[in-house]
């Protein structure tokens, strides 16, 4: 008989289960996390919120394959009907991981202002895969995956609202993904560059806040950015957020250690700023108030199928490809699809992180399904994948042309950008894969494929054509926009 591997956090306790109440504020800090577990254990006690029956019980007493609770799924064992809150549910990632959670038996509840629409609307460009209201996709995901997902429309900028809706829903997860996510947007003006930064990091601490006063158990994911990290010149590697326990910091003839120091930042955009004040806000929250969180260190996001999503077409995620909130790989997909040329800024040889759709929703899950300790700040870098923007071009170019019969070409235009073109680029993310059991279920042309497949059609690709004017950039990191001027076109 082959043996089943064990799942991630079946031997988890409840010690990390954000349905047990801890009773009293305890200062780890004095003797370090994982020296006060140890000694906790069989002193401290708990109470379950779903089984007050039991009582007070030692939290290490109880496992996740143990407990009723807890119900087995493809991606850990997962607390049964969990109350998972998104901000930011309408979004390109919050509406695929709501149809997720919810398909998974979760009870998924989530915000959104419809800022995202408003602020793609303002430049005249639209999701290409069409997007009903969200009351209109909620009924869309009753009436083809029977799913039951509640919605209010709220800025989670408003503080008193935002804290009674987390008083009233006691989440047991809350996701963090109502923040603005463009680089070039935050890059226009002052008055982008502060709209940004306040949506995004006012938000997050809004966010701390609520959890420490009406939530202290719920698990916290916060969407951060590989760019937080910036791409260092020298080549050291990029650790995933904190530096490992035996890395050392020598200078002069002197040795000190860095374990467990968050590692250098140098973001390339005030939206990047932005998430490595949303980083600093996290990590201090946690310290101070025992709170739990995952910090997601995520890379360029593209393609726009999973499961849920591709059930029927009324529930497509929003698509944007214009040059301020779309993504490259999609971008270049769409430029592609409609014969317009690729757009590579500078040299093409920026390398970046890369991540499916699909992929980020399974670690999404699986984050989810097992969470952090009380008081645990983690990072997790969410990259599958490293390419050059080049190496994107060619992959698109080559499957557009001989899959597709299309005839790619590319433009590489002065960059708007500051950031290097030629880079050494050593990205560390085991985490996913050795804590959460991940494994990447996308392949890289296939999804590219994909994309060609929905973009080709009539209709998408006649809302392509009717924004092509918006896919050519225009915005500088100099503060001017307009036109760039043109290095080199050639066909791949
Ligand atoms: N690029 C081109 N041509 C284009 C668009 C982009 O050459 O038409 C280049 C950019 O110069 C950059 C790379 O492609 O070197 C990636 O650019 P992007 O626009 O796809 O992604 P970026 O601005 O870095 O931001 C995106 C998301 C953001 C997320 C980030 C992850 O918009 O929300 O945080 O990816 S990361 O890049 O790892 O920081």
């Amino acid at each position: 008989m082959v043996e089943e591997t064990p799942q991630h956090n079946a031997k988890k306790t409840c010690w990390n289960c954000p349905a047990v109440k801890f009773k009293g504020h305890v200062d780890f800090r004095a003797c370090g996390q994982e020296a006060f577990r140890k000694a906790a254990s069989g002193q401290l006690v708990v109470e379950c919120k779903r089984r007050e029956e039991i009582g007070y019980f030692d939290p290490m007493s109880i496992t996740y394959d143990s407990c009723p609770e807890f119900q087995k799924t493809d991606y850990g064992y997962l607390l049964r009907g969990m109350t998972v809150m998104i901000l930011g549910i309408d979004g390109y990632l919050g509406w695929p991981l709501a149809l997720k959670l919810a398909s998974l038996g979760c009870k998924v509840t989530g915000i959104d202002n419809m800022l995202r629409r408003h602020l793609v609307s303002e430049i005249g460009a639209q999701s290409i895969l069409p997007i009903g209201s969200v009351k209109k996709r909620i009924q869309n995901a009753r009436d083809h995956l029977g799913l039951d997902i509640d919605f209010r429309e709220m800025d989670l900028l408003n503080r008193d609202e935002f804290f009674e809706y987390v008083k009233e829903v006691q989440p047991e997860s809350i996701i963090q993904y109502a923040e603005i996510p463009s680089a070039p947007y935050s890059m226009v003006d002052v008055d982008r560059a502060v709209k940004t930064i306040n949506n995004n990091v006012i938000g997050t601490l809004h966010v701390m806040f609520a959890a420490r006063d009406y939530a202290p158990e719920t698990s916290i994911i916060k969407l951060g950015t590989m760019g937080e990290y910036g791409s260092p010149l020298t080549g050291r590697p990029i650790f995933e957020g904190l530096f490992p326990g035996d890395a050392i910091l020598q200078y002069g003839d002197d040795e000190w250690s860095l374990g467990g120091e968050l590692t250098p930042r140098d973001p390339v955009s005030f939206y990047h700023v932005s998430k490595v004040q949303g980083t600093f806000i996290v990590y201090e929250s946690c310290k101070y108030w025992w709170l739990r969180s995952y910090d997601v260190m995520q890379g360029v996001v593209y393609g726009l199928q999973t499961p849920e999503l591709i059930a029927d077409k009324s529930l497509n995620t929003r698509f944007d490809i214009d040059e301020k909130w779309g993504t490259v790989v999609n971008r270049f997909v769409a430029q592609t699809a409609i014969g317009t040329p690729m757009t590579i800024y500078g040299k093409g040889n920026q390398i970046r992180g890369y991540i499916s759709i699909n992929d980020v929703m399974q670690c999404m899950v699986r984050m989810i399904a097992n969470p952090p300790e009380p008081g645990q700040y983690e990072v997790v870098n969410q990259v599958t994948d490293l390419y050059s923007v080049r190496q994107i071009a060619d992959t698109v170019a080559h499957i557009g042309k001989h899959e597709f019969g299309l005839d790619p070409t590319i433009q590489r235009y002065e960059n708007p950008r500051v950031e290097a073109e030629d880079h050494p680029y050593e990205v560390l993310h085991t985490k996913l894969k050795d804590q959460f059991q991940f494994v990447s279920e996308s392949d890289f042309e296939d999804e590219i494929r994909y994309m060609f497949k929905r973009l080709l059609e009539p209709d998408i690709k006649a809302r392509i054509e009717k924004q092509q004017e918006l896919l050519i950039p225009r915005t500088k990191w100099s503060g001017t926009t307009g036109p760039l001027k043109v290095l080199e076109t050639f066909k791949p």
